[in-house]
């Protein structure tokens, strides 16, 4: 989840905490960081060249003063302070060109390297600066795909294509389940109900975010042949347990689906009923075994399922909160959340956010070990829901959130309790950054991969040349173990970004940055142009070609496009229900048949999904990124053009055949069409 999509759980405003590493230092059988990438430091690249650094220090003392010193700032010892974060580090990012950085903190006005960095050089006063290289200076760009011994991740998530939905704005397929106040589907977005004005709200405050749409698990089961028909064959579901808002973020409950996705009122009927602390209490009732019929049903059509854990923080609305709100010392529950204070009851919530409380951690874990068995009951109930020993009942895996807040050591736990379930169930992050430490073979398998949708997006919009998309894309992917490479979640654009073509239309402001259409911003929210259609087209291309498996946000394939959430939740436009009353919402059936194609491609090519990959040009006079994959006799070329004229198909020393070629094969033969591309098969 991402801080934007909770402001109407907390209208106050939130400092953006850093979300820097759980605390843990990387233990001796991990493999090292790039030497680039200390613990100490996250990057972020932010346009062409240019990269936000976050630096981060924790002195011994918390009342400490700490600054950043360097040659950016000519090595002034208070030009750049570094805050205090409420974990104890201290942080400052500042912006970058690539190149190398010498650099100190000046702790109580003493020179100190950093700690958590191993790059060192003489200071030329008996003692060393810190090292830090960014970009083309790097030294340590892997040439090789790195491969960890005993690292082993689902093989069909080699040959997955996720579609991402979230439930209430997906379907309706039960108007009796309805939340009170459902916005009728096809309204027009920027208008109000009546309702939504009561009490003084306005639409940014907070009407627009606080919206349901009614959608639900008949509306998911409904739609399942028009996913087979798109060829998507793995689903990952936004969290679908009991929570008052519409994304479910914010969870009353693990152990029930929510009423609305099923039938009202059960979830908490049931929680009465039942011991939080004692699983064998837990019963199923009619949305639980519905959301279970529709995983089966799913799984029936090929198709696997994961689900959204949120193990970070809970709901206020949390059975177990309520009862340490209502108790304080009291409650079974007392150690469970990060409770500052009984009496005045203060606490702890995700990100400032008041309705988010967290669950208090250590070092090491969760500080309850009743929280850790809870998770652990909730993993294995979803998991094999009979309790038989046998998974096909359940969920094929989860996508997790915010699990960099969760120490390591937990997930490390946590993947164990997966894996003996079921060894063929998926674990994925959500990490926007490096994951280096996520992916050793002891926590995820994958994380959702940010860092393919940063380049990427930035190249189609015109942002990058090829030949920065290739390194930047090459560091991640083999950086990575083999392992996780071939199974990452390579999204485009998701709940909590733009959606993608809108990000095409609003060039030049980083990946997921200023993209709300708030008063005041100049992000650009109109319907995007015929030519960011075919850009996004270009990125969808690269996405079905590209090493990973490839992830669509529910409706990026009918062309919906917005801003940042919630304009990228609008309600999924379908053909057979009546017009949206916005004109300009309306299906762009060519883009939806561009997707079908490009993702039948990457089923019907083996190579695309499992094969090595070797960059053959990156032309940045012309344009061109042109790379070969190769699996057994298998070798296809896949030649992107991101000019705006057709460009002649690079020599690849072999006579090939056509797969695939954008404009549904009218372009010039031995060309690439512009903004488009072109798939060989080389004999
Ligand atoms: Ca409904
Ligand atoms: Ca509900
Ligand atoms: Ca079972
Ligand atoms: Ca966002």
């Amino acid at each position: 989840m991402n801080r934007s999509a909770l402001r109407i759980l907390c209208a106050s405003a939130f400092v953006a905490l850093a979300a820097i590493s759980s605390g843990a230092a990387p233990p001796q059988s991990a493999p090292p960081e790039p030497a680039s990438l200390p613990q100490s430091v996250e990057v972020e690249q932010v346009a062409s060249g240019r990269t936000k650094v976050t630096f981060s220090h924790r002195p011994e003392r918390a009342d400490s003063s700490v600054f950043l010193a360097g040659e950016f700032n000519g090595w002034n010892p208070t030009r750049t302070p570094m805050e205090r974060m409420g974990d104890g580090f201290f942080r400052v990012s500042i912006e970058l060109e690539d190149g190398r950085y010498p650099y100190k903190f000046v702790v109580d006005g003493a020179w100190i390297a950093d700690p958590a960095n191993s790059s060192r050089e003489p200071d030329g006063h008996d003692g060393f600066n810190s090292v830090l290289v960014l970009g083309r200076a790097a030294s340590d760009m892997p040439t090789e795909q790195r491969v960890v011994d005993g690292f082993t991740t689902p093989d069909w998530a080699r040959d997955a294509i996720w579609y991402q939905i979230m439930l209430d704005r997906f379907a309706n397929g039960d108007e009796m389940n309805d939340p009170p106040n459902t916005r009728p589907w096809t309204s027009a977005w920027r208008e109000m109900s009546p309702w939504e004005s009561e009490g003084g709200q306005t639409f940014w405050e907070w009407a627009v975010f606080g919206r349901h749409y009614g959608g639900d698990l008949e509306g998911l089961r409904a739609r399942i042949p028009y996913l087979k028909a798109l060829g998507v064959n793995a689903i990952y579901l936004n969290p679908v347990f009991e929570a008052p808002s519409h994304h479910k973020y914010d969870a009353t409950t693990f152990v029930h689906i929510d009423d609305n996705f099923g039938t009202k009122g059960d979830a908490m009927m049931s929680s009465a009923n039942e011991d939080l602390l004692d699983p064998s209490t837990w019963g199923f009732n009619q949305s639980d075994r519905l959301f279970l019929e529709v995983v089966r049903e799913l799984k029936a059509n090929g198709m696997r399922v994961i689900i959204d854990g949120v193990f970070n923080h809970a709901g206020d609305t949390h059975i177990a909160f309520t009862d340490v709100r209502a108790r304080g010392r009291e409650s079974p529950y007392a150690d469970w959340f990060a409770i500052e204070s009984f009496e005045p009851f203060k606490y702890r919530g995700w990100a400032g956010f008041g309705s988010l409380p967290e669950f208090e951690k250590t070092e090491t874990g969760f500080r309850s070990s009743a929280v850790r068995d809870h998770v652990f009951a909730v993993t294995r109930r979803w998991m094999d829901p009979n309790g038989d020993g046998d998974p096909s009942d359940g969920i094929d895996g989860w996508r997790l959130d915010v699990p960099n807040e969760v120490p390591l050591e937990f997930w490390r736990e946590w993947r164990t309790v997966v894996k003996e379930v079921n060894p063929d169930a998926y674990i994925v992050g959500e990490i926007w950054k490096r994951a280096d430490r996520w992916l050793d073979g002891r926590s995820f398998d994958a994380v959702m991969n940010y860092q393919f949708a940063m380049p990427v997006v930035q190249w189609v919009s015109g942002e990058i040349k090829p030949s920065e998309l290739d390194r930047r894309l090459q560091a991640v992917r083999l950086a990575y173990p083999e392992q996780a490479t071939f199974v990452m979640q390579n999204l485009l654009a998701g709940h909590d970004t733009d959606r993608l073509a809108s990000m095409i239309m609003n060039p030049g402001r980083g990946y997921d940055r200023a993209n709300s259409e708030r008063p005041g911003s100049r992000y650009n929210g109109a319907k995007p142009t015929d030519e960011a259609y075919r850009r996004a087209l270009l990125a969808v291309a690269a996405q079905m070609t590209y090493v990973g498996a490839p992830m669509v946000w529910y409706g990026d394939e009918v062309g919906m496009w917005g801003s940042d959430d919630p304009f990228c939740r609008k309600p999924m436009l379908w053909a057979d229900l009546p017009p949206n009353d916005d004109p300009e919402e309306r299906i762009r059936e060519g883009h939806l048949d561009a997707y079908r194609a490009l993702i039948k491609l990457r089923n019907d090519t083996p190579a695309l999904r499992r094969g090595a990959f070797k960059t053959i040009v990156a032309d940045d006079a012309r344009n061109l990124w042109v790379f070969e994959r190769t699996l057994g006799d298998e070798r296809v070329v896949v030649a992107l053009n991101g000019s705006s004229e057709a460009q002649p198909m690079p020599d690849v020393g072999a006579r090939g055949e056509t797969l695939f070629v954008s404009d549904g094969g009218g372009a010039q033969a031995g060309t690439i069409p512009a903004l488009g591309v072109r798939v060989l098969r080389i004999r």
